[in-house]
């Protein structure tokens, strides 16, 4: 499903899609002057994580980096002020208000970067599986809205995402990993081990300032980049707060909500007793 926005329609439709197919994509959510906010934010955080060497955590803010290369960063917007901003953007706002409401939390704030020949596959998952413990989390499959904002190009030659439709609507999947998501190479085969069918696979073909978003459940992974420029991707995952005993605030009443002088408790476990900033 896709439509268009600013426009004539946000469309109720939007939500009928997203939910019959699993994923939607809204043309041209952010205008040039706002890709080159986040591109520039993005470089900043990138350069900061390089600088550090290894991967990195200071509360929920975390730096991923492999062989050198920096792969992911959770939670920049706690230091980050666009990327903060972008997070809680009124069109954001305004397209979760038709699926989850206006009490809205946040579970994931992050960016990932493909280098351009480098490593970047994510194995075929459902996001359902990184919910965890089940308890905090209550009707995942109508209560949480994946999203990402293209910053580049993101087709199939630069490692888009690749997404199976109808796949989010039988609840989780055994979809089994060689290690975790983002260290094991994206393959069909475990698609069709599942029972599913890999001819139906989509991929997610954006241009910077699309924004696409997924349920929890939907089947995606998504390959290297073998394009001539950096695939880089923001990620946001909203929660409605009835539905959800973890993250941060993003939306009350619809109004963004700015992040505390103290995190909350999202993915990392030892959040309280290891608060201080460590290599890991
Ligand atoms: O960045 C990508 O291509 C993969 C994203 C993904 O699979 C996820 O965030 O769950």
């Amino acid at each position: 499903m896709v439509a268009s926005f600013p426009g004539a329609y946000i469309a109720a439709d939007l939500a009928d899609r997203f939910r019959a197919d699993g994923y939607a994509i809204v043309r041209g959510l952010f205008g040039p002057d706002d890709i080159a906010e986040m591109s520039a934010a993005i470089d900043e955080v990138h350069a900061e994580g390089l600088a550090l060497g290894a991967s990195f955590r200071y509360g929920n803010l975390n730096y991923r980096l492999d062989g050198g290369e920096l792969r992911m960063v959770q939670w920049p917007s706690y230091h980050n002020v666009v990327l903060d901003r972008f997070r809680t953007d009124y069109r954001v706002a305004a397209i979760l208000a038709d699926l989850i409401g206006t009490e809205i939390k946040q579970i994931i704030n992050q960016v990932h970067w493909k280098k351009p020949g480098g490593k970047g596959d994510f194995a075929f998952h459902q996001d359902s599986r990184f919910r965890r413990p089940d308890s905090a989390y209550r009707n995942l499959a109508t209560s949480y809205v994946q999203t990402g904002i293209a910053i580049d190009r993101h087709d199939r030659s630069s490692g888009a995402m690749r997404v199976l439709p109808g796949s989010h609507l039988g609840g989780p999947i055994d979809l089994p990993t060689s290690g975790e998501v983002m260290s094991s190479v994206v393959e069909t085969d475990t698609l069709a081990a599942a029972g599913l069918d890999p001819g139906g696979l989509v991929d997610l073909e954006l241009e910077p300032g699309d924004l696409a978003m997924w349920s929890s459940y939907l089947v995606h992974g998504s390959g290297s980049n073998m394009a001539d420029h950096y695939r880089r991707f923001y990620i946001n995952g909203y929660v409605r707060a009835e539905d959800c005993d973890r993250g941060e605030w993003a939306f009350r009443r619809g109004q963004p909500q700015p992040l505390g002088p103290r995190p909350n408790l999202v993915h990392f476990e030892e959040l309280y007793e290891r608060p201080g900033p460590h290599f890991t």
